[in-house]
């Protein structure tokens, strides 16, 4: 009875580590499929990493990139660089590399979509990468 009990306990520490959870990234305050009017606020909501601003190289932390109007990362023409050249800095991927937890972004009316994803002090998405699901909304006028 006895090996029993401890065998029971040894596989609960064993599996504590595979229940974790990966680093995700999520907006915090905007559903998918939500009317908002612009300027419109993202929150950024982090899990399992840090913040620490742009060139500031520290385990375990990254800054946010909000990809605008674009493909889902991972399916956009750029994306198969940004592990050796960064996440580009363009109309479509912003960085916030002053460790920025929330932007305001100027939108027309019409849909949008934002995705973020967490880059390192370089601006190189982590592997694996740390990123939020798609989310879409409309600007109403
Ligand atoms: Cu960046």
């Amino acid at each position: 009875m006895k090996h029993l009990l401890l065998a029971a306990a040894t596989s609960l520490i064993l599996a504590g580590p595979a229940l974790a959870e990966d680093p995700v990234a999520y907006v915090v305050n905007i559903e998918d499929g939500a009317n908002v009017t612009s300027p419109v606020t993202v929150v950024f909501g982090l899990r399992g990493k840090g913040v620490a601003p742009a060139g500031v190289e520290k385990d375990g932390t990254g800054h946010h990139h909000i990809l605008l109007n674009r493909a889902p990362f991972g399916e956009g023409p750029e994306d198969a660089e940004m592990s050796e050249f960064g996440i580009p800095a363009d109309d479509n991927h912003i960085h916030f590399g002053g460790g920025q937890t929330e932007a305001t972004l100027e939108l027309e009316p019409g849909q949008h979509s934002i995705q973020l994803v967490l880059g390192d002090h370089n601006h190189k998405p982590h592997d694996p990468p740390v990123v939020s699901k798609v989310v879409t909304f409309t600007v109403t006028d």
